[in-house]
């Protein structure tokens, strides 16, 4: 499973487990709400590896897609900012510990299938230091932003996320995910059409609401100002021997972070795409599953990176530690 050079780096990160999709929970993952029974504790593992036969797109389980154990477990808005996270920790099962780490990097793709798994359009592609090198196998370190296409229809679909590393080994997740309109207004309508908002609306949508708030820190009662960044937060506290002043500066702090958070949320609807969602390029699906040759991509390896020979519109360039290779095809 390792190459030699990544015999010591195993050593040094402890590491337990290879990467899977953690966010949005995967199907049959151990943190969907919707799985029954005992998770999948092969999600970690790559294709065809350790005698495991490949079980096809989506680890095999696009068979739940209709049923309770395929509901979506989560909603965005078509041009939303969004996230996914990475986690390398254990599968919460009974029966299996799967090993491995986030092998100091890889190359990721991430995309959507409207048609429950037959097709997968590319989204976004990370070329080399995905997972991230210095992150780790917590989720919480583990968490890369796209952006969902504008013009992807409203309506059931199923995100998949890729990884190719350098030891050729290739690993897919699924989620069952909404997607809503892009007007963030029709949330509860999954069939409403997918147009681009009205520039009014998203002008509305951007006005920021009120955000002051109150918060209560070390028996002390917070006002924190509305909308900016400048003003302080007022404190009543009532204990004297409370530093009224030190405590209105974390409570500025937290209200800080808590506008930053809410604008994030509010990230204005992106209106067009260069390319139509049906454009895009396939995800490259077909790579390194180690238990078949047919029709197969056959990655460099070590000491290269994956460079996706059609990564599509949304490309994201590592940190060049190493070099890019495309696969044999
Ligand atoms: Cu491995």
């Amino acid at each position: 499973m390792y190459g030699k050079g990544l015999a010591l780096l195993a050593l040094v990160t402890a590491a337990q487990a290879h990467m899977h999709l953690f966010f949005p929970p995967t199907l049959k993952g151990d943190n969907n709400p919707f799985t029954k029974g005992d998770a999948d504790p092969l999600l970690n593992y790559p294709y065809g590896c350790c005698g495991k036969p490949s079980p096809g797109p989506c680890k095999g389980h696009l068979g739940l897609l209709d049923t309770d154990e395929g509901k979506p477990v989560v909603t965005w808005q078509a041009g939303q900012k969004a996230n996914f996270s990475l986690s390398g920790l254990q599968i919460n099962t009974p029966t299996e510990n799967p090993y491995g780490g986030n092998h100091f990097g890889g190359s990721c793709q991430v995309g959507l299938s409207l048609d429950k798994g037959k097709t997968f359009k590319v989204v976004s592609t990370w070329q080399g230091n995905c997972p991230l090198r210095e992150g780790g196998e917590d989720p919480a370190n583990q968490v890369f932003d796209f952006v969902v296409p504008a013009d992807v229809p409203a309506g059931n679909a199923v995100f998949a996320w890729t990884w190719v590393n350098r030891e050729k080994e290739f690993n897919m997740n699924c989620a069952s995910v909404a997607i809503a309109g892009g007007n963030g207004e029709n949330q509860q309508q999954p069939a409403a059409s997918s147009s681009a908002p009205a520039p009014s609306k998203t002008q509305s949508a951007q006005h920021p609401e009120s955000t002051g708030a109150q918060y209560t820190l070390k028996s002390c009662t917070c006002e924190c100002p509305s909308q900016t960044y400048t003003d302080s937060c007022q404190c009543t506290c009532e204990s004297p021997a409370v530093s009224r002043r030190l405590v209105e500066r974390e409570a500025l702090t937290l209200h800080k972070r808590r506008l930053q958070h809410a604008e994030k949320m509010k990230a204005p609807v992106r209106r067009t795409e260069a390319v139509a969602f049906k454009s895009r390029p396939d995800m490259l699906i077909n790579i390194d599953w180690k238990d078949k040759e047919d029709g197969q991509c056959h990655s460099a390896g070590s000491p290269y990176e994956l460079k996706f020979p059609d990564p599509g519109p949304t490309v994201v360039q590592g940190d060049g530690e190493y070099q890019l290779k495309e696969p044999t095809c």
